[in-house]
């Protein structure tokens, strides 16, 4: 396959539009430059720890950091320098981060958790930084405000995420598809090594973290029951794969299809919603899912057209193969019907 470049894919298959000045390629590539200093510390953490040596120092020069506060520090410096956004959001900050003054801004929105699943380092688990891409309608030269940013999934120009691991790779769509980009280290570029990815329709795998079981609700319950085919009607239950990682999770969902859930769990109050993040985490992955041909949903509405109140919402999460989301809605809905 020719070698072809992120920014050499995004010219030529790219939705022209008469607005393209080329500052979403400048957005992504300053996301890419992010990327590739994130993968060379999180590939060094091991070593870090081993050794004992610092590897490299952050872009402060000072020693590095818990590695997701540092990855968290790369993008926030980069981007705020990228010259397009005119604000951010991270996983690990609490408020909206503001582009200063002295940094030209654009009417582009970067929302991103910084290294998902960071706790996985330690024992080489694949992790990665999700990001989501908005713009500002309200766009008038200067700073975003939380209410021009809390905007539903279905508004993002674009979603992806960076995947660290036996190698770093690169998915991510602008609304025209699921492209994904290997890292050459040896160049130091992402090279397209997955074009139009689709999610099968129907999938085998069934993706949930089963330790929970008492703490779901019936309709989970009933339909992670019957991936295992109790009564042995279907010949073969579901396989179970749960990595604890979301992107990893994510990315075999993906490309092998089925379906990975993060339902709402009634024993934790921070978890009655779900664990995970609507803006930064569920919300990407549903363009991503819905762009590759599957769905995303809570079980009971579409993500892409929740409407957020607060930068840091938490949603349940069902995604991947239409066929499987599906049944999840009619689980739901059933019950709902006997509410
Ligand atoms: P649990 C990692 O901490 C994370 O945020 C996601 O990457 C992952 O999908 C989830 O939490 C795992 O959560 O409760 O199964 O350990």
């Amino acid at each position: 396959m020719p070698q072809v470049t992120v920014t050499e894919h995004l010219l030529l298959h790219q939705k022209q539009s008469p607005s393209a000045t080329g500052r979403f390629t400048m957005l992504l590539n300053e996301l890419i430059l992010a990327g590739k200093i994130i993968s060379r510390d999180v590939n060094k953490a091991g070593l870090v720890d081993i050794v004992g040596f610092t590897g490299t120092e952050n872009i402060q020069g000072e020693k590095v950091k818990k590695l997701d506060r540092f990855a968290n520090e790369v993008l926030i410096h980069r981007m705020e320098r990228a010259g397009v956004l005119c604000g951010m959001a991270s996983e690990e900050n609490a408020d909206l981060i503001p582009i200063r003054d002295k940094f030209p801004k654009g009417d582009y929105m970067l929302l991103f958790d910084p290294l998902d699943g960071s706790t996985n380092i330690d024992v080489n688990i694949n992790v990665g930084t999700i990001f989501s891409i908005l713009r500002n309608k309200n766009f008038d030269g200067s700073g975003a405000s939380l209410s021009d940013m809390l905007r539903p999934g279905v508004e993002q120009v674009a979603a992806g995420y960076i995947m660290y691991g036996s190698s770093t790779i690169l998915v991510y769509t602008t609304g025209n598809g699921v492209h994904g980009f290997t890292l050459d280290p040896s160049v130091g570029e992402f090279l397209l090594s997955h074009p139009n990815l689709t999610i099968p329709e129907k999938g085998k795998i069934y993706s949930v973290n089963e330790g929970y079981w008492n703490y779901w609700d019936k309709p989970t319950q009933e339909i992670v029951s019957w991936f295992k085919d109790p009564d042995g009607k279907r010949g073969a239950p579901y396989s179970l794969r749960y990595i604890g990682s979301l992107v990893a999770d994510f990315h075999r969902t993906l490309i092998y299809g089925g379906i990975f859930m993060y339902p709402a769990d009634n024993r934790d109050p921070a978890k009655s919603k779900g664990k995970l993040r609507l803006m930064y985490e569920a919300s990407p992955l549903a363009m991503l899912a819905e762009q590759a041909g599957g769905m995303a949903s809570t079980g009971k509405r579409r993500i892409l057209d929740i409407v957020p109140e607060d930068l840091h919402q938490r949603v349940p999460l069902f995604i991947g193969s239409r066929d499987e989301v599906q049944k999840i809605q009619e689980t739901y809905s059933k019950y709902a019907g006997c509410a």
